[in-house]
């Protein structure tokens, strides 16, 4: 069995708290660990050591030999890349596949990528004229904000942590780390690469917890925490931002989405199917860009819904050492009891269950993990809860629409704003639509298809800010003016 312990100023070490919860596989519900819960007192020693190494070595290290440091870390994480598909496909049961594809590799590469984007960036210059002739020079300074809380979610641990880390780092500031407490892993064994490649102690920090009352909650409103950069459920970041408020402290949020998928009658329907399948039930349906709502031109939705349903169907759900799986759990019993309250509330709202609905049974100690089957409804009104809410399991409701303006108003009817998909092979139609939609991420023909260098983050409730390539420059930097009269 593992223990998680929490990393502060270099050391891994108990915390003082006396508290610790069990983690458990959501593959066969086994015990796989127990994780040390900071409170206040470790909480505290955590932003001390943050703030202590802001004016240590961290502080006056020449761009150069810090972002040489982080790339350092990028290769030492691919080099233990076996380790972390290890830990993470444990915590969250996640195929190995896409451990080892998509969520260790490109953590890695985050790091990488804002290390060569700090070393090419610049400020901005102005020569302005002045009343006496001699004029002045303006000069953009950048600065480290400072101690960045960076609190994270479970979906896909390694990679949303790194997208906050690797940028905070790389502007040369300290993070005091609270990864979610169903995925202490990856950011544990984060810390022992740190210190590998010998980062200065206290410049990352890790304190496991949950959130209101716990390690959470306690590092978001500390007085001597700068900046909070949080990607998680909408309701937490309205929370968290009540705690921000005190003391004015910024912050960067990447939030909740109810995202559409516009179908058009003139798809390449083999290609929207592979789209939408993805897109629908990728990670069991456990990623913030995943679609819920699809809507489909009414001369096809017959054809898309029974090829969507023959996928969906043919998904096979098991474990990461399952040969053949194509569908893990979801992460925990609580978010299976959240997902299945929805698939009880669209049979009583008299949805058709075009498949799915309920628990795949195995016969043996899968029985005991967090499995689900895979969902499809029509038929609901535009206003129920399964529309309007986010549900972040494998399931999707489709629609029917006539005309392009009817399918544009069904999309950006929702509070949220993170990410839409368009299926259509018609470039006038997709540059028509998709500079109407209300979302952060648009893909054409496609999903989850991401340069890292462009922005990502959602509008309406899905967000605040940007993050990725020089978007993730401006929370993590402080900028001052620098105006010389000649
Ligand atoms: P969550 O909001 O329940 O928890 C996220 C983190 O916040 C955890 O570490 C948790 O312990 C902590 N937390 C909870 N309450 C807190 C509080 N009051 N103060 C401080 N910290 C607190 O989210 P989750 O269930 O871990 O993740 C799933 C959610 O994340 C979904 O809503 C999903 O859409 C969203 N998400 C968004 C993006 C994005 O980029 N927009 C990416 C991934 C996930
Ligand atoms: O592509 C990324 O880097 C990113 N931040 C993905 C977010 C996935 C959300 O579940």
């Amino acid at each position: 069995m593992t223990r998680f312990d929490l990393f502060i100023d270099g050391t891994f070490r108990s915390a003082k708290s006396g508290h610790s919860f069990q983690k458990h596989s959501p593959v066969d519900g086994r015990l796989i660990g127990t994780v040390q819960e900071a409170r206040a007192q470790d909480v505290d020693d955590a932003v001390r050591a943050a703030r202590a190494a802001l004016s240590g070595s961290w502080g006056t290290m020449p761009l150069r030999q810090r972002t040489d440091l982080l790339l350092d870390l990028s290769h030492a994480i691919a080099r233990r890349s076996a380790e972390f598909v290890e830990a993470e496909v444990q915590d969250t049961g996640h195929t190995r596949h896409f451990s080892k594809t998509i969520e260790i590799p490109r953590g890695a590469e985050n790091f990488e990528i804002f290390a060569n984007l700090l070393k090419n960036s610049g400020g901005e210059f102005f020569a302005m004229d002045t009343p006496d002739g001699t004029g002045a020079i303006n000069i953009e300074l950048h600065r480290p904000k400072g101690v960045i809380a960076v609190i994270s979610p479970w979906n896909a641990p390694f990679l949303l942590m790194t997208w906050k880390v690797a940028p905070a780092l790389a502007c040369g500031n300290t993070v005091v780390v609270k990864p979610s407490e169903e995925s202490p892993a990856t950011a544990t064994l984060l810390g022992e690469v740190m210190n590998e490649v010998g980062i200065p102690k206290g410049v990352y920090n890790v304190i496991h917890g949950f959130g209101p009352g716990s390690a959470g909650e306690l590092l978001t409103q500390h007085p001597d925490v700068d900046g909070i950069t949080f990607t998680g459920e909408t309701r937490t970041g309205e929370a968290i931002m009540k705690q921000a408020a005190v003391g004015l402290r910024d912050v960067s949020f990447e939030l909740g989405g109810k995202n559409p998928a516009l179908v058009f009658a003139d798809c390449d329907i083999d290609k929207a199917v592979e789209v939408v399948m993805r897109s629908a039930f990728a990670n069991c349906g456990q990623v913030c860009l995943g679609t819920e709502r699809i809507y489909v031109e009414r001369p096809i939705f017959e054809a898309f819904t029974a090829r969507l349903k023959a996928g969906a169907e043919a998904l096979q759900p098991g474990g990461p050492d399952d040969p053949g799986t194509t569908l893990g759990p979801l992460i925990s019993k609580e978010h299976r009891d959240k997902v299945l309250s929805y698939y009880a509330k669209a049979r009583e709202l008299g949805a058709t269950v075009v498949t799915g609905g309920g628990i795949p049974t195995f016969g043996d100690d899968r029985d005991k993990g967090f499995f689900i089957q895979p969902t499809i409804w029509t038929g609901l009104p535009d206003d129920c809860a399964i529309l309007r809410e986010e549900i972040f399991g494998p399931c999707c409701h489709i629609r029917p629409f006539d005309t392009e303006e009817e399918a544009i108003a069904c999309a950006n009817d929702t509070r949220y704003g993170l990410s839409a998909t368009i299926l259509t092979e018609n470039l006038s139609r997709a540059h028509r639509v998709g500079r109407r939609l209300e979302a952060g991420v648009i893909w054409v023909n496609s999903w989850f298809l991401r340069d890292l260098r462009t922005s990502f983050g959602g509008s309406k409730s899905s967000g605040i800010g940007r993050e990725g390539g020089v978007h993730s420059l401006e929370f993590y930097t402080e900028r001052s003016n620098l105006c010389i009269k000649l």
